[in-house]
């Protein structure tokens, strides 16, 4: 039975992967609909017409008389709520939803939903591990992969959803079995007013949750709203009743849950504290469902990392090479430099820049003056970075991925380590950061033996 009433007509705006599973969802349910895309020529727009050729589409700017035609307009994460024709829809009564909401609406399994500046891929993947690894039919998305309303499914016992500050701003009631926001730093500065107006569209996400996951190592992982609620914690430091940390015993850490050792943090195939972070989280999360710890520790155990997240290259005359496109943001870039830098004998020749959506790069300063030989900059935030790292290290500028490698090759001593960790996005000089990842990737492959 559709939970949305077949006689009202709505618009899908953006048709991007999430406008497209939206299209597949209405026409199943017999809805009416038409779609808008402020783009000409918008990524979906050839597959549209093809499978659902009757559908009204209207490419171009976005007009907000067509758009108050509807009684609620399902909005792509890509598109801002503020974009003038969709305030001006809201203020003549139409509501602005979005895919998640939907697909929190017709969802028969319980939701573990994940968000958080940074990690929530590698949280949400574990998740994923750790459930299949336990038996359950699970479906695994949303930010990440599949869009959350292709993962529908009768049979499907778990859902484990990652969540961008994006998708929640338009979902109203998420209702997950248990939520979490894993971390809150400074990102996507270029599509809020402040740090606040982030934090709280990140908060939507313990709308209706019946457990929540707590970072005690970020004051602003914890809920807003929801007090009361049967509460787990995660951190770094011991673990107590309900928690979940770290324990050290004859010198050995272990990821432990109350007063239990649970692994040695060694037999992780994912390096640094912020992995084990995460690890502490997802054990947390699949606690809360219900999973037993045999297998989430299996999972754990076997699992190796996503690509692109601090990923090994190689190793050349003794430095080794890492990826680590998937920091987009200063938060993300400082982990991977803290936890890569105490890991390692030698110190960091970090190539950082790109876009960096206005955020401001003072934090970094002091992690690179410790753990880094030099920096090699690229991108069009190059001299943002540079100005707010001063003279911390030597600073190198380069105008391609493949002469970044170059020079820092040539800077890096035996003992060190060559890391891309842009603190920025891809895209003003990539498709996005896999492309970069990739290319990244190549150049190093490309340095002579
Ligand atoms: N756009 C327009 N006009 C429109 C609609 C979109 O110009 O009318 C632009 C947007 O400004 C954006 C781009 O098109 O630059 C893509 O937007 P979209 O909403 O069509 O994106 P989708 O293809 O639907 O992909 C989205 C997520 N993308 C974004 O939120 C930007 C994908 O996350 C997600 O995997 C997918 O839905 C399925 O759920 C990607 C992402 O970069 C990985 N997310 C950001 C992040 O992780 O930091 C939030
Ligand atoms: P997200 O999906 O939130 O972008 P990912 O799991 O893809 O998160 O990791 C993105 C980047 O965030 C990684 O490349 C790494 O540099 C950084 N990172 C991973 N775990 C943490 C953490 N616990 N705290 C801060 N940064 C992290």
């Amino acid at each position: 039975m559709s939970l949305i009433a077949s006689d009202q007509f709505r618009i899908v705006v953006g048709l991007g992967k999430s406008g497209m599973s939206l299209v597949r969802f209405l026409a199943r349910q017999g809805v009416r609909f038409a779609v808008a895309d402020s783009r000409v020529n918008p990524p979906e727009l050839a597959t549209l017409q093809r499978d659902y050729p009757q559908v009204e589409v209207r490419c171009g700017e976005l007009d907000a008389e067509f758009l108050s035609r509807a009684s609620e307009l399902y909005v792509s994460p890509g598109l801002a709520i503020a974009t003038p024709a969709l305030q001006e829809a809201a203020k003549r009564g139409v509501k602005l939803s979005g895919d998640i909401d939907l697909f929190a609406r017709h969802a028969k399994a319980p939701i573990v939903a994940i968000t958080g500046s940074n990690a929530k891929s590698t949280v949400t993947s574990l998740v994923g591990e750790m459930a299949t690894a336990a038996g359950k039919r699970v479906a695994v998305g949303g930010n990440l992969g599949t869009p959350a309303l292709d993962l529908l499914a009768d049979d499907v016992e778990l859902y484990v959803i990652e969540l961008s500050s994006f998708q929640l701003e338009t979902t109203d009631q998420l209702n997950a079995e248990v939520a979490t926001c894993l971390n809150v730093s400074e990102d996507h500065m270029d599509r809020y007013s402040g740090l606040p107006a982030y934090h709280l569209a990140k908060h939507r996400i313990f709308r209706g949750a019946r457990q929540v996951v707590v970072n005690r190592d970020d004051a602003l992982s914890r809920p807003l709203i929801g007090e009361g609620l049967p509460c787990w914690t995660f951190g770094l430091g011991k673990p107590d009743f309900k928690r979940f940390g770290l324990l050290e015993e004859d010198g050995v850490k272990h990821l432990a849950f109350q007063f239990d050792k649970l692994l040695p943090v060694s037999e992780l195939k994912i390096r640094g504290a912020h992995n084990q972070s995460n690890a502490l989280a997802a054990l947390a999360l699949g606690h809360a469902v219900g999973l037993p710890f045999a297998p989430m520790l299996q999972a754990l155990k076997s699992f190796t990392g996503l690509a692109h997240r601090c990923q090994w290259l190689r190793e050349r005359d003794g430095v080794n090479y890492y990826d680590d496109s998937k920091a987009t943001n200063v938060g993300a870039a400082l982990a991977a430099i803290e936890g890569l830098g105490s890991d390692i004998a030698g110190k960091l020749v970090l190539v950082a820049g790109g876009d960096g959506k206005g955020a401001d790069f003072t934090a970094l300063r002091a992690p690179v003056e410790r753990f880094c030989r030099a920096v090699v900059l690229l991108g069009r935030d190059a001299e943002l970075l540079a100005s707010a790292l001063g003279d911390a290290v030597p600073l190198l500028r380069v105008a391609s991925l493949e002469a970044a490698v170059q020079r820092a090759a040539e800077l890096a001593q035996p003992g060190d380590a060559v890391l891309l960790s842009p603190a920025c996005a891809s895209l003003d000089m990539f498709k996005n950061f896999e492309e970069r990842g990739r290319l990244f990737a190549q150049a190093v492959e490309a340095l002579s033996r």
